[in-house]
This record gives structure tokens, sequence and C-alpha cells, in this order.
């Protein structure tokens, strides 16, 4: 049986590593933009697109009690914000599908393979909550909630490794193991042998510089530039707290948002809520929100929650 405590530790581990990790993304043009729009009226710390499209994945699964890329294309489309952060190809994207274009047809117009951003692997989490106890379901639940924006084959096996360490950890598990069910579940040698890299790392106590961490795993929007990272630092600090696994995610620098994100989401599977500090917690927006839209999920509860508004 999976406790609400970790379940939720999942959700409020992605929402933290994304809304503390929103600040240190990018050039000094983003981080100041981000100075700018990053608090609420309020003063809360504003979450993006990594959090917005994991409550999508909630909110649509929810109504449908499946994932359905046509009901999910709408939802994400409709909670579009410019303001979240999104990556460019993925705000054009839900910016047609609100002009009436059917996703399908546009997925692939900006690259003929599809997008490879880590924007469906940030999402994933959620969808390894969901499958965590159907994992047959799970594969197909990551390629449809990820074909919609993100095609390529690596973003859609970022998202599934994403999803696959979420529902792994949600138990007791062994490092050793864990990476080799990840290592045998993957289809590409890109990312098998950053999961070797990883996994020597820290059974072997190996202390990798910053640099070595960005030449061999990578900081990048990349799905395969990210989402091993996550996975590394996630495992490599499980048992330190958050904000101690979060730190050296934002020194790294590059994608600091989707990457402590994900690794957040991973880290929260393991620790549960109740080892995330509540001050820190409660200063981002909507957080009892999001909480109690986690609490649907678990209870897989199937009423609407619309978001409050602030
Ligand atoms: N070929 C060349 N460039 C590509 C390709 C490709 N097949 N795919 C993507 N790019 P996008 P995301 C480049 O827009 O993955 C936000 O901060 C291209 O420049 O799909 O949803 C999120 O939070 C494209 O615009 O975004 C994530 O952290 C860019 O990669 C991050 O951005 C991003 O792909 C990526 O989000
Ligand atoms: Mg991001």
């Amino acid at each position: 049986m999976i406790s609400l405590d970790r379940y939720l530790g999942c959700i409020s581990g992605l929402t933290y590593g994304d809304a503390y990790g929103a600040a240190y993304e990018g050039g000094l043009f983003e981080k100041l933009i981000w100075k700018i729009i990053g608090r609420t009226k309020k003063g809360k710390l504003r979450y993006t697109d990594d959090t917005q499209m994991s409550i999508d994945i909630a909110q649509s699964y929810l109504s449908k009690n499946e994932i359905d890329s046509d009901c999910l294309a709408e939802q994400f489309a409709k909670s579009y914000q410019y303001s979240r952060g999104y990556g460019p190809s993925a705000a054009w994207l839900l910016k047609q599908i609100k002009k009436g274009s059917h996703w399908k047809n546009i997925n692939k117009v900006k690259f003929s393979s599809g997008s490879w951003g880590n924007g469906a692997a940030m999402r994933a989490p959620v969808i390894g909550l969901i499958y965590a106890q159907r994992p047959h379901e799970m594969n197909q639940a990551i390629f449809k909630s990820s074909v919609i924006t993100h095609a390529h084959p690596l973003a859609i096996e970022g998202a599934k490794i994403i999803a696959l360490t979420v529902s792994s950890v949600l138990c007791e598990f062994s490092t050793e193991h864990l990476f080799e069910k990840l290592i045998l579940n993957s289809n590409h040698s890109i990312y098998r042998k950053k999961l070797e890299t990883a996994k020597n790392w820290i059974l072997h106590s190996v202390k990798p510089s910053q640099n070595e961490i960005k030449l061999h795993l990578g900081n990048q929007i990349q799905a395969s530039e990210s989402v091993i990272s996550a996975v590394y630092f996630a495992i490599q600090f499980k048992n330190h707290r958050l904000d101690q696994m979060l730190h050296p995610i934002f020194k790294l620098g590059g994608d600091t948002d989707t990457i402590g994100s994900m690794a957040g989401s991973i880290w929260g599977a393991i620790n549960g809520l109740n080892k995330i500090r509540r001050i820190e917690l409660d200063r981002i927006e909507k957080i009892d929100w999001i909480l109690n839209l986690g609490e649907k999920l678990y209870f897989n509860k199937q009423e609407p929650l619309n978001p409050p508004i602030e």
C-alpha cells in the first residue's frame, strides 16, 4: 500500500523544486524577468509550467478516469499563460490548440520528429503516481500525455524514466535494483549510459565535480540532458533535507527549475510530505489547493476542483 504521505511528498517536492528553482534558471535576462513576475500579488512564490502541466494531468485524469490525449491537450491549452515560462515550441503548440488546431496536426510542425525538450518528463511524476499500481498501463499513459507536445522518442523515453523512477521509489527500494530496473527498461543507449554513470557514482561513493555532472549527465532543456541528472541528485541526496538536495542542482545552472522539480518529485516520493518544511512549502502559491488535488488523485475522487483565484 502506497502511503498518502509519500504520494503528497512527490507532488509537493515537484512544486517546491519548480517554484524555488525558477529564480536560478537561465541567464541574466531570464533571472531579471523572473524577479519581476516570480511572485504573486500576495508575495507568494509562483510555480512554472512544470507544476502547471502536472496539475493539468491530474485534473484531466480526474475528469476522465484515464489519460485521454484530446482532453489533456484542451486542459494544457486552457491553462497556458506566457508568464509560466513554457518552452518556445510548447508555447507555440498550446496557442495553436487554443485557436482550434488539433494537436495531432501540429506536434511535428516545428521539428519533424517532434520536440526533445524535457517538457514531457517534467510532468511525468504524476503519471508515475497514478499508475504506480498498474505498471503495465504506465507506458501507454506516458505516451498519451507526452506526444501532444513532445513527440520525439527521446522526450517520451525521458518521461518514461521519470515515471518509472517515481513509481518505483514510492515503496522501499534498493539503489542498485532501482538503477538496474531503469537500465533494463530503457530503449536508448544515451539514457542507459548516463544511468550506468549515475549508478556507479552513487554505489562507489564517487563525488563528481559540477563540471563532471554537466558533462556526463547534463543540465540542459533536452530530456536526455536533464532526466538522469534529476534521478542522480534525488537518489544521491535521498537521506538529506530537500533544500540540501536542491542546492547543488540550483548551483549547476541551466534548467534549474525542471531538474529541481523532477528531482524534488522523486525525493518527495521517497521521504514524504512530512519531511518537507511546512514554512517553506507555505511560501508557494496555491500549495493547499495543490495538496488537495493530490489527495483527490490518491483517493481517485472523480470530482472537479477548480483552482482558487489569487
Ligand atoms: N530539434 C532541435 N531543437 C529542438 C528540438 C528538436 N527536435 N526539440 C526541442 N528543441 P520545447 P519544453 C529546442 O519548446 O520541453 C521550460 O522552462 C527548441 O529550441 O518543447 O516544454 C520548461 O520548464 C525548443 O524551443 O520546451 C523546461 O524546463 C526547446 O528545445 C524547458 O523550458 C525547448 O523545447 C523545456 O520545455
Ligand atoms: Mg523549466
